[in-house]
């Protein structure tokens, strides 16, 4: 084998093992964030149970090994989020788009716990508009001036995909989008 094929298989292996990354699932209780990571691993509808501490589990999406961190939402379990945000590539924010009451919380949550969080400065933010399968649902274009965050997110790269972790709707194109950012870091 010639040192220049040689190499190019070495450089090749080294940028393969390189495509790794760990990324934060944050959101309140019951926004949908083990069933949606549930969805994107195994591409069907799983029922999940209120996540106690956080799941840790790998996830191979386009070619990238995937470390998701899906914490527990519920409010008594927040402390714990501080553990996870040191070498953190991305955040998702998963919302309950038909739960309008929570909205102000979950913009709170938002706000605290990502935009003016050092710790997770300057990385992408997918933020999921979920449960776009209820009739109630509010989509994106008008959640995003609900939770300011059109003007929040000024310096920061965000999007926000309409998803349904139960039909699938969104989860696809929401990830194609998130590792599409990674390839750029
Ligand atoms: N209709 C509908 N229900 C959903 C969807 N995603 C999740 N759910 C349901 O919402 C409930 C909460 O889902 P979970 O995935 O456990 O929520 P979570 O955000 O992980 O909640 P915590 O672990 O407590 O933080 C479950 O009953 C799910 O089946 C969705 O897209 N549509
Ligand atoms: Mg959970």
């Amino acid at each position: 084998m010639s040192a220049i094929s040689s190499f190019s298989k070495w450089l090749l292996k080294k940028l393969r093992a390189e495509k790794k990354a760990k990324i934060l699932v944050l959101g309140l209780d019951s926004a949908g964030k083990t069933t949606l990571m549930k969805y994107v691993k195994t591409r069907e509808y799983q029922p999940s149970i209120p996540t106690i501490g956080q799941n840790i589990d790998t996830l191979n999406f386009e070619g990238w090994g995937i470390t998701i961190v899906d914490v527990a939402g519920q409010s008594q379990f927040r402390f714990l989020w501080d553990i996870h945000y040191a070498g953190s590539s991305a955040a998702i924010f998963v919302i309950d788009s038909a739960d309008i009451e929570r909205l102000p919380e979950a913009r709170d949550v938002l706000k605290t716990h990502i935009f003016n969080n050092p710790h997770l400065d300057k990385i992408p933010v997918l933020i999921i508009a979920n449960k776009q399968d209820l009739p109630e649902a509010v989509q994106a274009p008008l959640l995003i001036q609900l939770l300011g965050i059109h003007i929040e997110m000024r310096d920061r790269t965000f999007t926000v995909f309409d998803c349904s972790a139960l039909n699938g709707r969104g989860v696809y194109e929401a990830f194609t989008w998130l590792v599409n950012q990674l390839e750029m870091i």
